[in-house]
Parts: structure tokens; C-alpha cells; sequence
């Protein structure tokens, strides 16, 4: 077996490793992280890496809400893991930022010990959409995590009930309370996670509200670098370059940036002394974001597999699919983005297209199709909207959301399970399709947990029905003959 990373094994990697430069076991946890993946570690803990050095008070300890792989793969490594950058001249670090890893199914009481502890004054989250119990801009009352949590606020479940249970303890225990700082992409991501945390509190402790309403701060930010999945290729590269073998490295683009509202109740680190942008309005950055990239991205991602594509560089390489992303970016998505003061919104869709086409990533589009239920209202509902009301065509942003049905509709008929916390539902109507584009688009609009906030309009029924029925039976031939249609 070979020898595993970890602060033994440290001092020995080849010197074109970058490694932390301060001693880790020096560092006291000053941040608990919820949803310690593959995006957190890319991301935020690479941030707080640069910063450890001169603040010396704020490590991480990432906690995992139902698994217990990453806990199992960082504990014999004291937490150590390898962060290969790609690009054209890739590079590997060595992250220390994640002093500790918890999984709370096991460690309830350490994870609530944490949170009560005077010394962590901040609390992240990357849970990803799903995990924050929405349903529309409030919390999802009906949601089995929240229902349990109500019942046992203190032995929570969801991350909502661990927030809400420790700054309960910390009111109680005459504390300041911890600033909650969402890191997931969702428009004003701080404000839903607020207004959420507020109605659960509600329900447990009307004063425990009130004490959350005046002293929590729960800014919003923004949050963005491709970070492809995990894979044994990686493993394998990192273990050769290392030396040593590390059981969960992560990989992502060199390209980075985070936007973060200055707004916290209780310190935090010089984040800007790390390239973090501190500002006192994200709005514009995170619409921009979520229009720009996470849209084209979930575009890739169901038209590229309806194409029978594997990859976002590779659906870049197919001209007909990139010339639609590109045009819808450019024609239909910036328009809702025109009023950002200052935002040179061509420049971005440059930049944006230039990371999709980067040929040392392999992003798979089956991993960003995950999700579909959550990520399409964030990502295309509010652009249709808008779009709407002032009396654009929303003939081509329809079609991400068609190409979204005939994927799940492939995906029931072949009998692969969707990664998606509605898998159950989607999986019946796929399977009740029956390519009559009236009755099958019919049948997906009754999920009021997507449609919502678009079903209602008559206009989004007969685009979204023209396009469904312009893909066809979803075949790679069908898909084909549809985007040479779309091409205006
Ligand atoms: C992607 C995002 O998987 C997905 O759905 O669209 O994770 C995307 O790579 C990041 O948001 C980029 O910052």
C-alpha cells in the first residue's frame, strides 16, 4: 500500500506541490461548513488556504449531513487533500484549510458542540439547491427533514435545524451569534436561507425568532469555478505527482471568483487579502451568474445528452449546438441582464464561453443534468419572466426547459434513475409520455414544485409546447433536426 497524504507525509511531496504555508495543527476552527464536496473544497477552502497564514482563527470543520464518505477519506489524512488546477499549465496544491470533518448522522453532538462554541463565528453552506427546503421563496413545511426537525429541534436532520439549533444554544448561553453565509446558487441565496431559517424558528420559539431576525446577519453571495467531478483518473494522476496516495483529490479550473455581501455580525476574515469580492450589493453578480453560466450550462447539459454528448468541451466542439447556446446568451439571456450598472455583459458571455471550451477539463453533462427540477427554476424561470413582461420572444429559452422533458422522458422510458430529489415523479410522467407534445408538456406542468411561477402564463404553455414538439421523440437524429430550426 502506499502511503496516504497527510501531515506526516506532508514535508516530503515534490516541491512543485504548493503545500499550506503555516503548520495546521497551529490553527483554530473558526468556520463550520455544511456540505463539505467537491465544490466547497475547490472553492471556499482553497480561499481560507491563501488566508490561514495571518488568520490564524479560521479553519474549517466541514459537516456532512448524510454521508460519511468524505469524513472516512480526510480523517486519515488530518484533513489534507490535493486541489489540481486545469488548465494549460495545470497545478497541484495541497489544501490544509479543513481541520476537521464531521458526519452528522454519527456526530450530532460534536456537530452541535461545534456550533455552540464561542470561537466559530462563522457557518457556510454548499448544499446544493435541494438542501435548502424551498418551496418557491419559503420553507417547505411538508418537507420530511423539516417535518422530523419540528418534531426534534434538538436533534436535527436538515441543515435549517442545525442552524436554527445552534444559535438557539448560543442565545441561551448569552453567546453572539454566527453569521450564516449561504455559498449555493440561488438568486439572493441569503435572504431565502433567512426568510427559511426565521419561519422554522417561528414554529419552535417565537423569541428565538426575534433574537435571529435582529442579531443573525445572513449575507448573500456569489459563488463560481467549474469543478468537475471526482474521478479514478484523477486519483491515479494526483497519487503519481504526490507521491503519496490521497482518496479524494478535487479538480477544478483555474478560473475563480466569489462575491460575498459585507454584512456579518461577528468578525471575519481579511476574505478580501484572498481575491474575495466584498461588496454591498451582489444582486447584479449573482444574476448574472446564474443567467449567463448555470443556464447555458443546464442548456449544454440536456441538449448535449439528447445528442448523445458526453462532455461540455465536447458539445462545444458541435457547432450547431455551440452557435445556439452562444446566440442565446447573447439574444436572449443578456437583455435580462441589461440594467446591471456597469456590466459589460458581451465581455462576460466571452469569458463564459471561452471556460466551456477549456480542452483540459472533462465535465461531464450527466452531472450538471442533475438536479434538473431544482437548478431550471433558479437558472431559466426568472430570464422567462422578464423576458414575458416586457414582450420578448421566449420561443428560445424554452428550449433548455423541452430538452429537460425529453430527457427525463428518455431517461424513464430507458429505465435510468435521475439523480433529482423529485426522481419518483419525473419517472412517472416520463414513463406516461406519449409524445403528443399537449398532453406530455400537460403532464410535466402539473408539478407545481418546478412550473410554478411560470405555468400560469398561456404564452410559456404554447412555446414550451412548440418547442417540446419541434425535439421530437428526443432521438439524437430528432434533436439534430430541431436545433437546425431553432437556428434563426
Ligand atoms: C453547473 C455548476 O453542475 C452544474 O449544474 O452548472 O456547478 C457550475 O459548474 C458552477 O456553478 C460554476 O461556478
Amino acid at each position: 500500500m502506499p502511503r496516504r497524504l497527510n501531515l506526516q507525509t506532508l514535508h516530503a511531496l515534490p516541491a512543485d506541490v504548493q503545500r499550506p504555508d503555516y503548520d495546521p495543527r497551529a490553527k483554530r476552527i473558526g468556520i463550520v461548513h455544511f456540505g463539505p464536496g467537491a465544490f466547497h473544497r475547490a472553492h471556499q477552502a482553497a480561499y481560507l488556504d491563501d488566508l490561514l497564514a495571518a488568520e490564524p482563527d479560521w479553519a474549517i470543520c466541514g459537516v456532512a449531513l448524510n454521508s460519511h464518505d468524505v469524513r472516512d477519506a480526510l480523517q486519515p489524512q488530518d484533513g489534507l487533500y490535493a486541489l489540481a488546477l486545469l488548465g494549460t499549465t495545470p497545478r497541484l496544491r495541497v489544501i490544509g484549510a479543513l481541520r476537521e470533518v464531521l458526519a452528522a448522522r454519527e456526530q450530532q453532538a460534536q456537530v452541535l458542540a461545534r456550533l455552540a462554541e464561542p470561537n466559530v463565528r462563522i457557518v457556510t453552506l454548499t448544499i446544493t439547491e435541494k438542501g435548502y427546503c424551498l418551496d418557491g421563496d419559503g420553507l417547505d413545511f411538508a418537507r420530511p427533514e423539516i417535518v422530523h426537525d419540528l418534531a426534534m429541534p434538538d436533534a436535527p436532520h436538515s441543515a435549517i435545524g442545525y442552524l436554527v439549533a445552534g444559535l438557539r444554544a448560543r442565545r441561551d448561553a448569552g453567546l453572539k451569534p454566527y453569521t450564516v453565509l449561504s455559498c449555493d446558487n440561488l438568486a439572493d441565496n441569503g435572504g431565502k436561507l433567512r426568510r427559511a431559517a426565521l419561519q422554522y424558528a417561528q414554529r419552535i420559539d417565537a423569541g428565538l425568532a426575534a433574537w435571529i431576525e435582529r442579531e443573525v446577519a445572513f449575507p448573500r453571495s456569489m459563488v463560481d469555478s467549474i469543478t468537475p467531478a471526482t474521478d479514478d483518473a484523477l486519483r491515479e494522476r494526483v497519487g503519481h505527482a504526490l507521491g503519496v496516495q490521497d482518496a479524494w483529490p478535487i479538480q477544478r479550473e483555474q478560473y475563480t471568483q466569489w462575491v460575498v455581501e459585507d454584512n456579518f455580525c461577528n468578525g471575519r476574515p481579511a476574505f478580501e487579502k484572498a481575491g474575495v469580492t466584498m461588496s454591498d450589493d451582489i444582486a447584479g453578480y449573482d444574476r448574472a451568474k446564474l443567467r449567463l453560466l448555470n443556464g447555458p450550462h443546464s442548456t449544454l447539459a440536456y441538449l448535449g445528452s439528447l445528442l448523445d454528448l458526453e462532455t461540455v468541451n465536447e458539445a462545444m466542439r458541435d457547432a450547431p449546438l455551440a452557435n445556439f447556446v452562444e446566440r442565446l446568451m447573447r439574444e436572449d439571456i443578456a437583455p435580462s441582464v441589461a440594467d446591471l450598472h456597469g456590466f459589460d455583459a458581451n465581455a462576460y458571455i466571452d469569458a463564459i464561453l471561452e471556460r466551456f471550451r477549456n480542452p483540459a477539463i472533462r465535465h461531464k453533462l450527466a452531472q450538471i443534468a442533475w438536479d434538473g427540477s431544482q437548478k431550471l427554476p433558479v437558472r431559466l424561470f426568472g430570464t422567462i419572466n422578464e423576458a414575458l413582461a416586457a414582450g420578448r420572444s421566449i420561443e428560445h429559452l424554452c428550449v433548455p426547459v423541452a430538452a429537460w422533458l425529453q430527457f427525463v422522458r428518455r431517461q424513464a422510458n430507458n429505465g435510468v434513475a435521475l439523480v433529482d430529489p423529485l426522481n419518483a415523479a419525473l419517472n412517472k410522467i416520463g414513463r406516461g409520455c406519449n409524445g403528443d407534445a399537449g398532453h406530455d408538456v400537460a403532464a410535466f406542468l402539473q408539478l407545481d414544485a418546478v412550473f410554478a411561477s411560470v405555468k400560469n402564463d398561456a404564452r410559456f404553455t404554447e412555446a414550451l409546447r412548440g418547442t417540446y414538439a419541434a425535439l421530437g421523440d428526443g432521438t439524437p437524429q430528432r434533436a439534430r433536426h430541431a436545433l437546425e430550426q431553432f437556428d434563426r
